[in-house]
């Protein structure tokens, strides 16, 4: 087991690595080792054969084919005793192809992580290794990072732990892209953190089998009901979180776990209604239709619903009946009564047969009909309303026109997108309940929580062939994760140089990210994306081409904005974030922004017979109905111009607008915490186990700021030892420097150091350490290499001359 852990070598120091002989390091240094660019592997190793200015010449080592390459082409190689490091950060040669170098020797031999200075990288090794075991978990616990191999168990515990002593809040926060590990890595902390900070184990002797408490039990049962009700097979991921969550766990003083509470965000709530190609609705739906009996499902099979385009598609490795009773067993253990169970499972089947409402559209007339009412009948049966009314409210709602209400006939596009829509609303509010019902289970105790540590699971940066509003979302979300980061790392670096003592001005490299983040969600002076949406949405027969003309008018100047050259192009704007260039397409932000409802309808379920269904529809108020949005000469379904307004402007908020409001919440409770980075990696889109494609890990490495932390890094003094380390492993280069008496660490260093005659530029002298400029750490190697060959081969001869 031990072997899925470490690489053998002592954790924490590479310098204690003596995997690699004397020889074998000299041999190294002989070659001269380098790597360059190569399409198939990344980076593939070769060595300088020549270097003539600002060209060297390179002999391949696989083929021996001979390269000339600008310098900036070839990045230099660490010496062998680096090899498969657990923190990148001790790397000396610290570029991008050595990084990737380490993270891919580690992953083939199933080392999924590994550190890069302050945080941890994992790379998704699409296969169940046997690390997650109870007593591995038990190993990890009260040990120091130092002290154990990178896992992110050492993340939790060291949060853990630092909670404890510091009494400060924690944050651990998971990001990568789709399918990279962030929902199964949060799994472990929170498995972790149930096991270790249980109050109903470990320390009653009396209990002879461990057991967890409830709320610990319920706190596990969280992740698979929110996974069934908001997950989904997608391309990218077969089980893919379509919401963000923001898990956090509640301890007291003595570092129990008193209660957890679970805020969601922007779940994508037309995967309900529509799925792309391949792709599956959210899970529930199959493991009600597979597993229920038919007398919750009704008699309907997956083909028939009009909102499960691709009918019922399976899961490799993946039963939606059994997952069905596990969905189940976890309500119940959570809580949930029957009644909550069947109510729920009557509002999932009444959102498919939404679906099946159809409208025709009346001869020589806009108006739509619906010739068959059976799924309608259905329907209100399922959410106790009349089908009268119901069929009413949809097809002719009562709309207020000036001060007096008139019924006015809907097109069978409207009737359309209401039934749509109206679908959408009910299992998002579906979701919304069943996450307030979740916290309600966990959060009923009634002790405060005196500190805790909370764990983020989030979409990460996403660049598709065409992006829209909830891509802008996504992003904005993570360039503001990143901005966190970067400013996190910046503050620490900064804390290490100044306990250490040491000059050195950092630049805040978080501020690199604010023209993004401004041109994002600025509210004025001028108007940044949403708050120009949000003003268009209001303003008489706007459409999102008139959204696109004025912010290309507002923004057309910022520098990290660009308009498209085509204005009927494929994209319509650009956005350079941190991570790329990223192109949008406004088509139905506006929509997607009001996000309009029958409000007719609304009310008929706020009135519902069914006292579950009501309850769903309590909020009705915020609702901008479906008649404040009239015709214009847009291309969207429902084109803009915000005529007779019920809703007051100052009641109201946009998608956008709660979405800002609930990422500042977020970010300034992850301010006041210490946050805990962990980066997922994807090795590949296959899903396959065992293979990891370079240039898709290095384009990961680059959007999660592993490479920008690197470049960070460089610009300081990146590696640093000890200075009793330091005499020890490097005073065979400066054999007369240190007089043999007793001399203090930092007195023998600076000794050492002028002996060696460094550039003042490459070093500095701390209080414990000294600290390096990238690279300097590889020179000395060398030397100390040569030198070490150099004395075994006189005393080789030496020896044989005495024999
Ligand atoms: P995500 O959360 O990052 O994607 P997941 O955590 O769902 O990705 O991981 C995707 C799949 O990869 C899982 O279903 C597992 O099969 C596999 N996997 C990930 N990490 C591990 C691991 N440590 N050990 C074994 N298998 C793993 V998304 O929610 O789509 O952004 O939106
Ligand atoms: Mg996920």
């Amino acid at each position: 087991v031990t072997r899925f852990l470490s690489s053998g070598a002592v954790p924490g120091s590479p310098t204690s690595t003596s995997a690699f002989s004397a020889a074998s390091q000299a041999d190294w240094a002989a070659k001269r080792l380098v790597w360059v660019p190569s399409e198939k592997q990344g980076f593939e190793s070769a060595s300088i054969r020549e270097e003539r200015g600002d060209e060297v010449e390179v002999e391949l080592t696989d083929s021996q084919r001979r390269l000339t390459l600008s310098r900036e082409e070839v990045q230099r190689m660490n010496p062998p005793r680096f090899s498969k490091v657990e923190d990148m950060a001790d790397l000396t040669c610290l570029n991008e192809a050595s990084v990737l170098h380490n993270l891919r020797e580690r992953y083939y031999s199933g080392l999924i992580y590994t550190y890069s200075g302050l945080f941890c990288v994992v790379v998704n090794p699409y296969k169940n290794l046997p690390i997650y075991t109870e007593s591995i978990v038990e190993m990890y616990r009260g040990k120091k990072r130092h002290e154990m191999p990178p896992h992110i168990y050492a993340i939790s515990e060291a949060a853990y732990r630092s909670m404890l002593q510091d009494r400060e809040d924690q944050s651990i926060l998971c990001t990568g892209e789709s399918g990279a590990g962030k929902t199964e890595n949060t799994k472990k902390v929170i498995q972790y953190l149930a096991h270790v900070a249980s109050s109903h184990k470990g320390n009653q002797p009396s209990l002879a089998i461990s057991l967890k408490g409830e709320l610990e039990r319920q706190l596990l049962q969280a992740n698979p009901i929110l996974e069934a009700f908001g997950n989904a097979k997608t391309v990218k991921n077969d089980n893919s979180s379509r919401f963000g969550k923001f898990i956090r766990i509640n301890f007291d003083v003595a570092g129990y776990i008193v209660g957890a509470n679970i805020e969601t965000y922007l779940l994508e709530k037309s995967r309900a209604t529509r799925q792309a190609k391949d792709e599956r609705t959210f899970h529930v739906f199959y493991q009600l239709l597979c597993g229920a009996s038919e007398e919750t499902r009704g008699e309907q099979e997956a083909n028939e619903y009009r909102f499960l385009s691709g009918g019922s598609i399976p899961v490799p490795g993946q039963s939606d009946s059994e997952n069905f009773t596990q969905t189940m067993d976890s309500m119940a253990i959570m809580g949930f009564n029957p009644e909550e169970l069947l109510s729920m499972l009557k509002v999932i089947s009444a959102v498919l047969q939404f679906g099946n409402i159809s409208f025709m559209k009346e001869k020589n007339q806009d108006q739509a009909s619906m010739p068959d009412n059976t799924a309608a009948q259905k329907l209100c049966h399922l959410l106790g309303i009349n089908v009268l009314e119901f069929t009413r409210a949809i097809l002719t709602p009562r709309i207020k026109v000036g001060r007096e209400y008139v019924q006015k006939a809907q097109t069978k596009e409207q009737a359309d997108f209401a039934v749509e829509a109206l679908a959408k609303a009910t299992y998002e509010r579906l979701f919304r309940w069943l996450v307030h019902r979740i916290n309600r289970a966990l959060d009923r105790r009634q002790r405060q929580g005196a500190s805790f540590i909370g764990i983020l699971d989030i979409a990460g940066f996403e660049i598709f062939q065409l992006n829209s509003f909830e891509q802008l979302c996504i992003n904005y979300t993570n360039e503001k994760l990143q901005q966190l980061f970067n400013h996190t790392m910046f503050i620490l670096e900064q804390e290490e140089y100044q306990r250490e003592g040491i000059e050195w001005n950092f630049i805040d490299f978080g501020l690199d990210l604010q023209p993004c983040i401004d041109l994002i969600e600025r509210p004025a002076h001028p108007p940044g994306v949403l708050a120009l949406l949000d003003e268009e949405c209001w303003f008489p027969r706007a459409t999102d081409r008139s959204f696109v003309e004025k912010l290309s008018a507002e923004q057309g100047s910022h520098p990290k904005f660009f308009k498209s050259k085509q204005p009927r192009g494929e994209a319509d704007f650009s956005i350079i974030h941190y991570a790329g260039k990223v192109d949008y397409k406004a088509d139905d932000w506006l929509v997607k922004n009001m996000d309009p409802l029958n409000d007719n309808v609304a009310s008929l379920l706020h009135q519902s017979s069914d006292h579950f269904v009501s309850e769903l529809w309590k909020e009705v108020d915020r609702i901008v109905g479906l008649d404040q949005v009239s015709s214009g000469e847009n291309s969207g379904p429902l084109p803009f111009g915000a005529a007779g307004l019920k809703t007051k402007k100052g009641m109201f908020r946009t998608v956008g607008q709660l979405y800002k409001e609930s990422l500042t919440k977020l970010m300034a409770t992850l301010r006041n915490t210490n946050p805990n980075f962990l980066r997922c990696i994807i090795p590949n889109h296959e899903k396959r186990a065992g293979k990891l494609s370079p240039h898709l890990v290095l384009d990961q490495l680059r959007c999660n700021g592993v490479l920008e932390g690197i470049r960070i890094c460089r610009q300081g003094f990146p590696n640093r030892i000890p200075f009793q380390e330091f005499r020890q492993r490097y005073e065979i280069l400066t054999p007369n420097a240190i007089p043999r008496t007793f001399m203090d660490g930092k007195q023998a260093s600076e000794l050492m150091i002028s002996a060696l005659e460094l550039d003042h530029n490459l070093f500095r002298v701390g209080q414990s350490k000294v600290f390096f400029r990238a690279g300097v750490l590889a020179h000395l190697e060398e030397e100390r290499d040569l030198k070490i060959t150099d004395t075994i081969i006189r005393f080789q001869s030496a020896a044989r001359g005495y024999l």
